[in-house]
């Protein structure tokens, strides 16, 4: 234990802290947003969707945070015996078969000793990278912490260095306005009470009982890091053993409700997982979920429903942890790249590094930190409290972000002839590179915004255009708050916007133009959530079938139907506009498209439906 604050004094130093973080914020990049500064928002039983954005607002607004991958593994940096052992750093004392006992892995603990480790360099680093949040290990898969806890002496007391690491890092944190959050294993290859025990477990002795792990160990730890660090998150991993069950993931979640009401929690606290693809089973909303998605080492292609968090982690080289040598490192442009990926799709980008037992981070990474930096002072206004792009699918040029009635052109390839297309139903205010301030060429054309891009780039990673709009964006076909809008009294329903029953997919038939296929079992249903403005609509469908007879069945909700014959077009390939009927709709409807029963090879491939007002 190491010596703390009366109560009232840590509260008088807190308030000091503040003050003198308000007076760094005036020096700090214009892109940060302090994240110390939101209010803390608790989490409730009957939490509203209104609920979870104000809690999720700081995260959601940073969209840039550091991971810090840092323990025992550091010291063995990759080599036993001068053999690099394969896989991630931190994964060593698995990867290494039984080559390496538990026993001998400790010996780190003797030499563990991070004379350089300097906090207030390390939350600089992030903060001037454009990062608004850290996320330390407290504790990784070997169990080793990082703070000096009372229910174990496996951390950082029984090192030479003694002190606690993590509270000097939350510290530097408040003084730099960089929200300090952790992340925590629950799987344990050193607990005695953890199974299952590892072969290459020499040291645990008596029967293990993950039920009395969780109850007498993981919990009280998770309720001491929360009470003494005041973690802005907790990014929970290691929770997919079967030994760790669903039931223990929700208690694991009420648990840390009860103790961090603020606390953000990842989905790895519970079960609910899809592998390394990261995002839960029926996104959230569910007990024992968590707050967010974790794709790690990977970005979602598409975005998701709004409402919908997450948050892709990602190594800048090969490993989390430090590995000598491990020199595979990813371009600042990819970086960028992949940051504003993330912002584009409504999530966040956690990049990691691997400082070293010495407490260093190693120079690679501060450089790219460093690039990264110096493009979010020209572009961070366009990744920070932004929102994802109207459209559902990426650009073939880049990638879009909004705030208000702004997009933000992030490109990264020009087109050969130079010309942005927009399908949105607005005319342009102004367009301007954020790097130069040098206007670009912006006009309506038809269902469209075309923008001239000059024969030069200012930044050949990622250029930024700001494009003020008219008002609201109304993109063509694209979706607004997760609804299809109307552009020129006109609701267009594309493949892109669907959501597609089991079976359907989304292919290409002819001319390049994706459709709705494989409609060969009529119980499948293609929906759109839309919004229309109240009238009487025509609903036409632009669809291929090369068997006449069988039906459409639109149904609107609140009664309202439509049906419709398909009728033979010469084709699953040829397509053609046929009418369906005409329905009365006023504001947000859910629609849902069934076949009648099917007759021939199958239903028809799908194009588009469109809802014409009268
Ligand atoms: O903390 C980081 C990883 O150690 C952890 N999650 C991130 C945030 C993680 N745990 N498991 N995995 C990642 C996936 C497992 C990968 C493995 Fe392997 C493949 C384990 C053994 C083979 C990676 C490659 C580790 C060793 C070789």
């Amino acid at each position: 234990m190491t010596p703390t604050l009366p109560r009232g004094l840590t509260c008088l130093f807190l308030g000091l802290v503040g003050l003198a973080a308000a007076a760094l914020n005036a020096q700090v990049p214009a892109s940060s947003i302090d994240p110390n500064r939101y209010p803390k928002v608790a989490w409730t039983e009957n939490e509203t969707p209104e609920g979870k954005e104000a809690r999720m607002r700081w995260f959601n607004d940073a969209r840039f945070g550091m991971f810090i991958h840092w323990g025992l593994y550091s010291e063995w940096a990759g080599y036993v015996d001068g053999k690099r052992i394969n896989g991630a750093g931190e994964w060593i004392i698995e990867s290494a078969g039984n080559k390496l006992a538990l026993s001998r892995y400790l010996t780190a603990r003797d030499r563990f000793n991070p004379t350089k480790f300097d906090p207030d360099a390390w939350v600089k680093a992030a903060k001037e990278a454009g990062m608004d949040y850290l996320v330390i290990t407290s504790k990784h898969h070997d169990g080793f912490c990082l703070w000096d806890s009372k229910h174990t002496d496996h951390d950082v007391a029984s090192t030479p260095w003694k002190k606690d690491l993590l509270k000097p890092l939350q510290e530097a944190c408040l003084r730099h306005g960089v929200r300090f959050c952790l992340y925590h294993s629950i799987m344990d290859w050193h607990h005695p009470l953890y199974a299952p025990r590892r072969k290459y477990n020499d040291v645990a002795q008596g029967p293990t009982d993950v039920p009395r792990f969780v109850q007498e160990y993981l919990k009280p730890q998770v309720r001491e890091i929360i009470e003494r660090f005041d973690p802005g998150l907790l990014w929970f991993d290691g929770e997919w053993e079967s030994t760790y069950t669903a039931a223990m993931g929700e208690d694991l979640e009420a648990w840390c409700r009860r103790h961090g009401p603020a606390t953000i929690l990842n989905n790895r606290v519970g079960k609910s997982r899809k592998g390394m693809e990261g995002m839960s089973h029926g996104y959230s909303g569910n007990k024992g979920v968590g707050d967010y998605g974790t794709p790690e080492q990977n970005i979602p292609p598409n975005g998701f429903p709004k409402g919908v968090h997450w948050e892709s982690c990602m190594t800048m080289n090969d490993t989390w942890g430090f590995v000598k040598g491990d020199n595979n490192w990813k371009s600042d442009a990819t970086l960028i790249r992949n940051l504003v990926d993330c912002a584009s799709k409504g999530g966040n980008y956690l990049l990691n590094v691997g400082p070293t037992d010495k407490g260093e981070i190693p120079a690679a990474s501060l450089e790219r930190l460093a690039a990264i930096g110096a493009w979010m002072r020209v572009n961070g206004e366009a990744v920070k409290r932004t929102e994802a792009s109207p459209f559902i699918r990426p650009m073939p040029w880049g990638r879009i972000t909004r705030r208000g009635e702004t997009l933000f052109l992030h490109v990264f390839d020009r087109p050969a002839d130079g010309k942005l297309v927009l399908p949105v139903d607005n005319a342009p205010r102004s367009a301007a590179f954020l790097a130069t301030g040098a206007a670009v060429a912006a006009k309506r054309v038809e269902d469209s915004i075309v923008l001239d891009l000059p024969a030069t780039l200012p930044d050949r990673r990622v250029s930024v255009i700001r494009l003020v709009l008219d008002g609201e964006v109304r993109p063509v076909g694209g979706l607004v708050d997760g609804r299809v809008r109307a552009s020129a009294g006109r609701l267009l329903l594309l493949p892109d916007t669907a959501e597609l029953g089991a079976g359907l997919i989304i292919e290409s038939k002819s001319e390049g133009k994706p459709n709705i296929g494989g409609w060969v079992d009529d119980r499948s249903t293609v929906a759109w959530k839309l919004r229309a403005p109240k009238g009487s609509y025509v609903v036409t469908a632009e669809l291929g079938a090369p068997d006449a007879g069988n039906r459409l069945v639109l149904d609107f909700g609140g009664g309202r139907k439509v049906e419709g014959e398909v009728p033979a077009t010469g084709g699953w390939d040829k397509f053609r506009t046929v009418t369906l009927g005409t329905v009365e709709l006023d504001g947000d409807v859910d629609l849902t498209v069934r076949a009648g029963p099917r007759k021939g090879e199958g239903v028809a491939n799908v194009r588009s439906l469109t809802l014409t007002r009268r």
